[in-house]
C-alpha cells in the first residue's frame, strides 16, 4: 500500500492545490470542497443565531457555531434571479445582464464562477431552484426546478431536458439530490463545489405535512413598525406588499372558504399536487382554522394581525423542514469524513420582511431585505471564528470560492474575496460602502426602481423611473429607517459626501444609470 501524502498549504492569499498520490497512477486532488446551500427568501429574523425571538434553527446555528457568522451581509439587488446571477458571476446586475425576474434571460455563455472552478479542476453541480430562465452552464451535473417550482411532488428539469415529477416535499427532495450527487454521481478524485438551492421559504409557505400543526399555539410578537404610515417615503407608500392589504386570504393565509380571490386557483393547483390521502391530511389541518376564521370574521386591524400570525406560523413551519435538511447535509458530510475538508456556506437569495413596515416580500434597499443571512462552517486551516463585522455582499462569493480553490480571480469580477476574513485577518483596506440597484418595476408588489449606497452608518437611496425621490437614513439613530433626512437642515454635508461615494461606486462598477437619467433630463 502506498502512503498517502497530504500537501495542503495555505500560502499568502490562496489555498494551494494539493495532490495526494495513491499508487503509481491514481492521483487524488485534496483541495477544499465547497457546499453552498442557498434558500429562497429566508431572512435573518427567522434564524436563531441572528435573532432567537421567533424560531429555533439549531442546525443552521451549528454552521455558525463551528465557523463564522457574517453580521453585515448584503445582496446587490434583492430579488431571486438577479441575486443568483450576482452570486454566479461575482458582478452587479447591470454587468451580468440579469437585472430583474420578469424580462431577463441569463446569458449562460458568459464567464461564471462554476465554469472557472471547472477549469481549475473542480467538479460542479447544482440541484434545486435556478430561476435564470436559460438552462444551467458550467455544471457537471444539474437538476433544477422549473421557474419557482412546487412544494409538493415537484417537477424537475433534468440534464437531458426532460421534466420529471418527484414524489415528496421539495426541501427533502433537493437535499436527497445533493447528497446523492456527492455520494454516487461525482468523480471522487476531484474536489467539488455543490450548490443546493432550496425553494423554501418562498411564498406561499406550504409546510411539510409532518409540520402542519407546528407553531399553531405560538403568538408571534408584532414588529414595532407594523403600522408604519410611510410618511416622507413616497416609494414605500406606493408598494403593494402589505400583509394587511395585499396578502391573498386564500393563497397566502390558506383560508380556502371556496371564495375566489386573485390567487385562489394557483393555491388550489399547488395543494392539488398532493395525493388524495395527503390532501386530506393537509385540509384536515387547516379546516379548524378556517372555521375559526369564519366565526371571528376579523376586520380592520384585527384582520391585519390575524394575517400576520398566519404568515409567521406557516413561514416558521417551512423553516423547520429547512433546518432539518441542513442538519442532514452536515451529518452526511461528517459521517463521510468530508467535513474537515469542506467549506459549508449557508445563505439566502435575499432577506425578507416579517411584518416590518407592515410588509412581506423584499426588493427595497431597506435593511430587512438588503441584508441576507450568511454563515460558514470552516474547514481545517481556516482559523476565523465568531462574528465577522465587515460589510460583505453576494458578489463576493465567486472570488472567495475561486481563491479557495487556488484558481485565478479574473479582473472583471467586481466582488472581493472573503478568504482573508475566513483566515481571521482584519484587512485595513476593507470596503467602506456597498452599492445596490433594484430594477423590477413596474411589476408585482410595485416597488419603484432605485439605487443607493450604504455605509456603516448611512444609507442614501434614489428612487427613479416614474418617480424622482431621494431618501437618507442615519442607521445608528434610526435603525428602522422611518425618518427620511434627505433635504433636511444639517444633513447637506453628509448628503454631498454620500452622493460622491455613490458616484465613485457607479464609476467603479461601470453602472450607466446616472448618464441614462441625465439623458432623460433628470
Ligand atoms: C412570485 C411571488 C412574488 C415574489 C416573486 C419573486 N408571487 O412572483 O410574491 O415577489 O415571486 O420572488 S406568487 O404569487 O407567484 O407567489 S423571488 O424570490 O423569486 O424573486
Ligand atoms: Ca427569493
Amino acid at each position: 500500500m502506498t502512503k498517502i501524502e497530504i500537501l495542503k498549504v495555505l500560502s499568502g492569499t490562496a489555498a494551494v492545490l494539493a495532490v495526494t498520490s495513491c499508487g503509481a497512477d491514481k492521483k487524488v486532488d485534496t483541495r477544499y470542497n465547497i457546499v453552498y446551500i442557498m434558500t429562497d427568501d429566508h431572512t435573518a429574523q427567522m434564524m436563531s443565531c441572528y435573532d432567537d425571538s421567533n424560531v429555533q434553527t439549531p442546525n443552521l446555528d451549528r454552521i455558525a457555531a463551528d465557523g463564522v457568522k457574517f453580521v453585515n451581509s448584503f445582496v446587490a439587488n434583492s430579488l431571486s434571479g438577479p441575486s443568483r446571477a450576482c452570486m454566479l458571476t461575482g458582478k452587479h446586475s447591470h454587468a451580468n445582464g440579469f437585472t430583474d425576474n420578469s424580462t431577463c434571460i441569463f446569458d449562460g455563455s458568459q464567464q461564471t464562477m462554476p465554469k472557472l472552478l471547472q477549469k481549475a479542476g473542480y467538479q460542479t453541480a447544482i440541484v434545486g431552484k435556478w430561476h435564470l430562465i436559460s438552462l444551467p452552464t458550467g455544471f457537471d451535473y444539474w437538476e433544477i426546478l422549473p421557474n419557482q417550482g412546487d412544494y409538493y411532488n415537484p417537477d424537475f428539469i433534468t440534464m437531458d431536458n426532460d421534466t420529471v415529477r418527484v414524489e415528496g416535499y421539495v426541501t427533502n427532495i433537493i437535499t436527497d439530490m445533493g447528497i446523492d450527487w456527492i455520494e454516487n454521481k461525482r468523480d471522487k478524485n476531484k474536489p467539488f463545489c455543490l450548490f443546493i438551492h432550496h425553494k423554501a421559504c418562498h411564498r406561499a409557505w406550504l409546510p411539510e405535512l409532518k409540520y402542519l400543526n407546528e407553531y399553531e399555539d405560538r403568538t408571534f410578537d408584532m414588529p414595532e413598525t407594523f403600522y408604519d404610515d410611510y410618511q416622507g417615503r413616497q416609494a414605500a407608500a406606493a408598494q403593494e406588499m402589505s400583509i394587511w392589504k395585499d396578502m391573498d386570504i386564500v393563497y397566502d393565509t390558506k383560508m380556502d372558504t371556496g371564495i375566489d380571490t386573485p390567487l385562489a386557483s394557483t393555491y388550489r393547483y399547488m395543494v392539488n399536487r398532493l395525493s388524495p390521502e395527503d390532501r386530506k391530511t393537509y385540509h384536515d389541518a387547516y379546516a379548524p382554522i378556517i372555521e375559526e376564521f369564519k366565526e371571528k370574521n376579523p376586520q380592520g386591524k384585527e384582520l391585519a394581525e390575524w394575517k400576520f400570525q398566519r404568515y409567521m406560523r406557516d413561514y416558521a413551519k417551512v423553516v423547520k423542514s429547512l433546518d432539518d435538511n441542513v442538519g442532514r447535509v452536515l451529518d452526511y458530510l461528517e459521517e463521510k469524513g468530508l467535513l474537515d475538508n469542506t467549506l459549508v456556506v449557508y445563505t439566502s437569495d435575499q432577506g425578507f420582511y416579517m411584518g416590518e413596515h407592515g410588509w412581506f416580500d423584499k426588493r427595497f434597499m431597506y435593511e430587512e431585505s438588503m441584508r441576507t443571512p450568511l454563515v460558514m462552517r470552516l474547514p481545517k486551516g481556516l482559523k476565523a471564528r465568531g462574528d465577522i463585522p465587515q460589510m460583505v455582499q453576494n458578489i463576493d462569493y465567486a472570488p472567495t470560492f475561486l481563491e479557495l480553490a487556488g484558481a485565478p480571480v479574473p479582473d472583471d469580477i467586481q466582488g472581493v474575496s472573503l478568504l482573508p476574513l475566513l483566515k481571521g485577518e482584519n484587512p485595513a483596506d476593507w470596503r467602506q460602502s456597498l452599492y445596490y440597484h433594484f430594477y423590477e418595476y413596474p411589476a408585482e408588489h410595485m416597488v419603484k426602481r432605485h439605487y443607493g449606497v450604504r455605509t456603516d452608518r448611512w444609507k442614501l437611496m434614489h428612487f427613479y423611473n416614474d418617480i424622482d425621490c431621494w431618501e437618507l437614513y442615519d442607521l445608528q439613530a434610526d435603525p428602522h429607517e422611518l425618518n427620511n433626512l434627505y433635504g433636511k437642515e444639517g444633513y447637506e454635508e453628509i448628503t454631498a459626501e454620500l452622493k460622491q461615494e455613490l458616484k465613485r461606486l457607479q464609476d467603479q462598477y461601470h453602472d450607466p444609470i446616472e448618464s441614462k437619467l441625465a439623458r432623460q433630463g433628470r
